[in-house]
């Protein structure tokens, strides 16, 4: 530390972590530009001073030699540091000239899962999208989470009208493909979630985990079964089946605006609890006795997740999940799934952005436009596919998707053949690697922080803005400020004007004014973003509240269960059985608290200890296929290969492996230096970019069939 640096004061500033969606409230203490410390804020309503231990490493990423602070251009392979008003000029000019000749689609713009949980590219996602004007858009949302906004949209009539678990009121949890005590949760914010499901069970109440290996979350359960991985919607099924068999029917004080019984028991009619039984392996008794549980408990909910939602019936399995909710009362009751009432993004009718679906298809493969998206999928068919419409550029924002997307090797060589890629990034990584152009916006810490996405998503309201914990370096630029400059000069190249949108700060501002609580309503809180900020810890805006019915964004306001598209994927399901010849095993993914997809290996306090990255699978597998535990051993699938290390453990269900995404470091090129001395590969080099839900495109990351060989 400096003379200089000692005298200066300390200072302690609130901030969210926005590293995932938990959200927690951290107290970051700090001297001069040094980090004393970073522990988790007791005052803030929501996270109640819990951490874990990846927002310590804030304190890493803030300071990482390896995070780029100036734009870089690729020379002759090598990278050359340039300023600000070259690089942007050259990017837009390099975007505009493709354009130009090949049309607005020939440039593709993905968005990664980092771009949500950083308020300016929120923002101002939709100028950049304006300008460059493709309907080559992707994002990390059809490697996720597309289904649940997909049926939000179509049952309730917006995309983010999504019921959360109102964990802290249940009495009765059903967790499926979803892992909270190492994801900290997902379309659930939940931070301290470990100390909320103890406390369904201290009152009384119990969670039972679904999930084809026994999970962290599955081992604090009450109860937990093995599923064979992609069968749950003929669980599902057969629990909506017997609901309606068994008279055990009840939507509550929501039966007036349901629409559709009748199509959805017939759709299920034939879905029994034994046939569950032959794709499941979970016993026809235990599935009966799930859905009368579901039904007679008082205040009981069904959530699920990752493994239902990336699987190849993903939409299916969110639109039965959200059927069971709704048929035992459920939905919009306090212990059930109830929706939020955030300060901005309010989701009631008149609500913009309610949501699309199929207005245009892939050029090559024709899947489904959803909500100006395409399926990440398809991405690198539409650059390696020639024709008119092929993708010759590409702009990332906050993505990795080389590591990311289904087969990433296929993507990784698309790559190659661009005629210009910029990323948006603060890493040269296994995609950025391929850009001409890094524009590396300002560290996480340099900027202030609403959480737009999360608040929308949380078990308990609450709003929170938090000031820069640091100024931002000299001569640097916001995530928004670089979307912002370059979508006024591509849209000027291509003569047409744009204005610039305000700060980000503005928009929330306005945004919170002219919301629920805001100072342009009625309501007594008259809220603007002066009086949040004067809560650094967060404002408490109270339990999740019923009060569905009113807010129901469908022209006729009902809730439609008979979705025409989903009850068609029925027969598609009636059709499928998992059918594998002995050598072949299922692939599914895996999450770790010290993890966070593809971008947080870089960091020498998170990878430290053991490995993580290992292929787990049963030991009865490893017995039949003569392999040693810790052994080297080849996964092989459709697309690929990879050689990895096997760890005998039976979490697995057997029949089933898994292998975590996001590792992968040692490719040339990639300027991640602890990153790339760990050892671990790239699941994505071995998951199939054919395999998807076929609704909707969204990735089948889980399921995928391999067989494992001695290496
Ligand atoms: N096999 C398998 N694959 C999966 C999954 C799985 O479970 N299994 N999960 C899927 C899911 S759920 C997701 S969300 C995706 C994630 O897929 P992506 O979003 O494509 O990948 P990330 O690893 O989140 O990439 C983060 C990138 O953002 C950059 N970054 C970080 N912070 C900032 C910032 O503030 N500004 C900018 N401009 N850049 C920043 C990082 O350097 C990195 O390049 O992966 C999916 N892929
Ligand atoms: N530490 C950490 N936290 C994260 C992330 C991270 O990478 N690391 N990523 C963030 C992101 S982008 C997201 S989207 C969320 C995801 O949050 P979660 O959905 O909670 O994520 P996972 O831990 O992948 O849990 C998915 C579970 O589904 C199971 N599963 C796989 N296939 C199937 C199947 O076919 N059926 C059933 N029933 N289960 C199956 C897996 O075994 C796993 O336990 O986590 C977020 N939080
Ligand atoms: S759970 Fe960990 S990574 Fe997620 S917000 Fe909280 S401290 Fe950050
Ligand atoms: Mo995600």
């Amino acid at each position: 530390m400096s003379e200089q640096q000692i005298d200066e004061p300390t200072k302690i500033h609130y901030r969210a972590c926005h590293l995932c969606e938990a959200i927690c409230g951290l107290e970051i203490k700090t001297r001069g530009e040094q980090i004393l410390s970073i522990k988790g804020d007791k005052s803030d309503p929501l996270s109640r001073g819990h951490i874990c231990p990846k927002a310590t490493a804030l304190q890493d990423l803030h300071e990482d030699p390896d995070r780029l602070r100036q734009p870089v251009k690729k020379v002759d392979g090598e990278w050359q540091a340039i300023g600000w008003d070259e690089a942007l000029s050259e990017v837009s000019e390099r975007i505009a000239a493709i354009q130009l000749e090949h049309g607005n689609d020939a440039v593709a713009v993905y968005g990664g899962n980092p771009g949500v949980h950083n308020y300016g590219t929120m923002t101002h996602a939709g100028i950049i999208r304006k300008a460059v004007g493709s309907k080559n858009n992707f994002s990390a949302t059809s490697l996720d989470q597309l289904p649940h906004q997909l049926m939000g949209m179509a049952m309730y009539g917006h995309q983010f009208m999504i019921p959360i678990p109102d964990i802290d009121h249940t009495d009765f949890m059903v967790i499926i493909g979803g892992n909270p005590l190492a994801s900290n949760g997902s379309l659930m914010t939940v931070p301290d979630v470990t100390k909320r499901l103890k406390a369904i069970q201290k009152r009384g109440g119990r969670f039972l985990v679904i999930d084809p290996r026994r999970s962290e979350t599955a081992e604090i359960a009450d109860e937990h079964l093995f599923i064979r991985p992609g069968t749950d919607a003929f669980l599902l099924m057969a629990v909506i089946q017997t609901l309606f068999e068994e008279d055990l029917v009840n939507p509550g004080h929501l039966t007036s605006v349901v629409d559709g019984l009748d199509d959805v028991q017939k759709a299920c009619a034939s879905f029994t609890p034994e046939l569950a039984q032959q794709q499941t392996g979970i016993d026809a008794d235990r599935i009966r006795e799930l859905a009368r549980e579901l039904a007679n408990t008082q205040r009981a909910v069904c959530y699920g997740r990752m493994g239902v939602s990336v699987q190849s019936f993903g939409t299916l399995c969110q639109w039965a999940i959200q059927v069971i909710n709704v048929l035992i009362g459920a939905t919009d009751s306090r212990g059930g799934g109830l929706l939020t009432s955030p300060a901005m993004g309010y989701v009631k009718p008149g609500e913009t952005g309610a949501g699309n679906f199929g207005r245009w298809q892939s050029r090559v493969s024709g899947l489904p436009e959803f909500s100006g998206e395409l399926p990440t999928s398809v991405m690198a068919e539409e650059m390696l596919t020639e024709g008119e419409g092929q993708i010759r550029g590409l702009m990332t924002i906050a993505g990795n998707p080389v590591l990311s997307a289904p087969n990433g090797r296929q993507l990784d060589q698309a790559l190659d053949g661009l005629e210009f890629m910029v990323a948006i990034d603060i890493y040269i990584n296994e995609t950025t690697r391929h850009a001409d152009i890094i524009l590396p916006p300002t560290g996480p810490l340099e900027h202030d922080h609403y959480d737009i996405a999360f608040h929308r998503l949380a078990v308990h309201n609450t709003a929170r803005y938090n000031e820069p914990v640091f100024e931002p370096a000299e001569d640097s630029l916001h995530d928004w400020q670089i979307l912002n400059q370059l979508s006024v000069e591509i849209a000027h190249l291509k003569d047409r004007e744009l204005k610039p949108l305000p700060a980000p700060a503005q928009m929330l501002d306005m945004g919170i004014q002219y919301g629920h609580y805001g100072s342009q309503g009625d309501h007594e809180l008259a809220l603007t973003l002066d009086k949040i900020r004067e809560h650094p810890h967060g404002l408490d805006l109270g339990p999740l509240q019923p009060g569905m019915a009113a807010r129901l964004c469908t022209e006729d306001g009902k809730i439609h269960l008979a979705v025409d598209f989903v009850l068609a994927d029925v027969e598609r399901l009636q059709a499928s059985r998992v059918d594998l010849d002995e050598r072949e095993l299922l692939l599914i993914g895996r999450r770790h608290v010290r993890s966070c997809n593809s971008w947080m290996h870089n960091y020498q306090r998170l990878v430290k200890g053991k490995p993580r990255w290992q292929l787990l699978m049963h030991p009865d597998d490893l017995r039949a296929r003569g392999l040693e535990d810790q052994s080297e051993v080849r996964v092989q699938s459709r697309v690929g290969e990879v050689v990895t290390t096997v760890v005998a453990t039976d979490e697995m269900m057997p029949g089933v492996v898994s292998l975590p995404h996001g590792w992968g470091h040692q490719r040339d090129g990639v300027q991640l230096g602890i990153a790339s001395e760990q050892a671990g590969v790239s699941c994505n080099d071995i998951t199939d970019e054919k395999f998807y839900d076929r609704v909707t495109g969204n990735a089948a990351l889980n399921g995928v069939v391999v067989t494992v060989g001695a290496a």
